[in-house]
């Protein structure tokens, strides 16, 4: 991959973008080239550009100097879009079947121009239409449990580990996910969205004191637990999936972070999937709990053939530091539970439910779950989520 720096931002359109990956010699100059913007997430532009002739494509994503969802007032550093290229391109190192290759990066610009997965389907649109992606939990904790051992203190040296924290320094988009996934949800704030037939369980959980406790202590753990370099934002929408491949897509959140965080937000995305269903629900619930084995497999085989500190012969150390992670993903999971159900960024599994009494019903669960998961981090074993639902 190379990476470079133009002079001055600006945004790209469908032929300035074709006009890029030519001059990058990813295509010839002669060639006819379609280029549409089919970015449908929240921050970026994203152009898919495709010969008709012979079906070679490549995706160029941008980031835009603010939050899309929103328009200009909200202002976004683009280095995020650094921070996505230099993310692929360290867990394609460790798993490089899980994530698309990154072929170019522009700093300037906040271009990253990619491998087209297109042949692909986003694994929460999938999961709606009822599809269950058998090797998704198997690729997923894998990922997790690679990614997690590999960027940490256990494997790295801990000078070279203190020059990848502030390489993934990211604050514009730590402080969304500060805001929307753990404060924003559990006070009265503007940006939060939920159906009037919600605000009594609304108001029962800004009432709540101890579910807000811990919810500030999660988010304590997430603004200084620098463990290991998350994703950042690893819902079910952050995957590319069929019955064979699976990619992880879109880390423009990642940042050291804590070892439990990414394991909680996709398992609340499994969760929500699940919840959404009315038939069906047993892949979803079995992938919860085999992400967890395979990661805690992959932590545990990396641990003994590969860990650099000398503490780590006690195996005391590995037991706690598992326990603690996945605890601390079960308090994740509920604050993503709840923030996907009545905050700013809601998730199409359970907004697409067409019976409005179903769906005010499995939203109103969804917070009750939510609530249950951050009272009740020690106590919930990965196959318990299945009996949440009973
Ligand atoms: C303003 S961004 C809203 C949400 O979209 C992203 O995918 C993250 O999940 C973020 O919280
Ligand atoms: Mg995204």
């Amino acid at each position: 991959m190379s990476t470079t720096k133009t002079e001055k931002y600006q945004p790209l359109t469908e032929i300035s973008a074709i006009k890029l990956v030519k001059k990058l010699g990813l295509f010839d100059a002669t060639e006819a080239l379609t280029a549409r913007e089919i970015g449908d997430g929240n921050l970026n532009l994203v152009f898919h550009i495709i010969n008709d002739q012979t079906n070679k494509s490549i995706i160029v994503k941008q980031a835009l100097p603010y939050a899309k969802v929103v328009g200009e007032s909200w202002p976004l550093s683009l280095n995020r879009a650094t921070i996505e290229s230099n993310a692929l391109k360290q867990f394609g190192a460790f798993t490089p079947e899980l994530v698309p290759t990154v072929y170019y990066h522009d700093e300037t610009l906040a271009v990253t121009v990619m491998e087209d997965l297109s042949h692909l389907t986003i694994s929460r649109a999938g999961l709606i239409q009822g599809e269950s992606y058998p090797l998704l939990s198997q690729h997923i904790g894998s990922f997790l449990g690679h990614i997690a051992f590999k960027t940490s203190d256990f494997a790295l040296k801990p000078q070279d580990k203190k020059e990848e924290v502030v390489k993934y320094s990211n604050p514009d988009l730590c402080n969304i996910t500060e805001d929307l996934v753990f404060t924003d949800p559990f006070f009265d704030i503007d940006t939060n969205e939920f159906e009037k037939a919600l605000r009594p369980d609304v108001e029962e959980l800004w009432n709540d004191g101890d579910v807000k406790l811990q919810a500030a202590k999660l988010k304590y753990k997430f603004l200084t637990n620098a463990q290991t370099l998350i994703h950042g934002d690893l819902h079910t929408g952050s995957i590319f999936a069929s019955s064979q491949e699976t990619k992880v897509i879109d880390p423009e959140f990642a940042f050291y972070g804590p070892f439990g965080f990414d394991l909680g937000q996709f398992v609340a995305n499994l969760f929500l999937n699940a919840l959404s269903r009315e038939t069906n629900r047993e892949p979803l619930f079995a992938h919860i709990t085999n992400t967890w084995n395979v990661f805690k497999d992959t932590f545990t085989a990396l641990w003994h053939s590969e860990n650099t500190e000398p503490f780590a012969k006690d195996e005391r150390l590995l037991h706690e530091i598992l326990t603690q992670t996945w605890q601390d993903a079960v308090g994740y999971a509920g604050c993503e539970i709840i923030r996907r159900t009545i905050g700013l960024a809601h998730v199409a599994d359970l907004d697409e439910i067409s019976s409005e009494e179903r769906k005010i019903n499995a939203k109103r669960t969804a917070l009750k779950i939510g609530r249950y998961l951050l009272l009740h981090q020690q106590d919930v074993s990965p196959n318990e989520f299945e009996h949440l639902l009973r």
